[in-house]
């Protein structure tokens, strides 16, 4: 069976002081394909999305699949917890 992955991270793409949310995906662990989302204002409000991929599967590439892209990227920006925690070394479970 195929697995299929998101991958999500942040990356400063643009090189603009802010960092970008890059997505993923990834199928049988071969990049299939790539997408970030950018914050226009800086703000913490992802708005704006490189190309994306058709997300929703009508065989189109449009506003519908950037929300869907978009709203990924929001929902990891608010997990702001993950941020905090990586910084902090757990002692490893053996
Ligand atoms: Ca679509
Ligand atoms: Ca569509």
């Amino acid at each position: 069976m195929a697995t299929y992955e998101l991958r999500l991270s942040k990356e400063d793409i643009e090189n603009g002081g802010f960092k970008e949310v890059l997505m993923e995906i990834y199928i049988n662990n071969v990049l299939d394909w790539a997408v970030y989302a950018s914050s226009s204002k800086q703000d913490g409000v992802y708005d704006k999305t490189s190309a994306p991929d058709d997300a929703d599967g009508d065989g189109d590439y449009d506003d519908d699949d950037k929300k869907l892209f978009l709203a990924v990227a929001n929902a990891f920006t608010k997990m702001s917890a993950y941020d905090k925690r990586k910084k902090k070394k757990k002692p490893a479970n053996k």
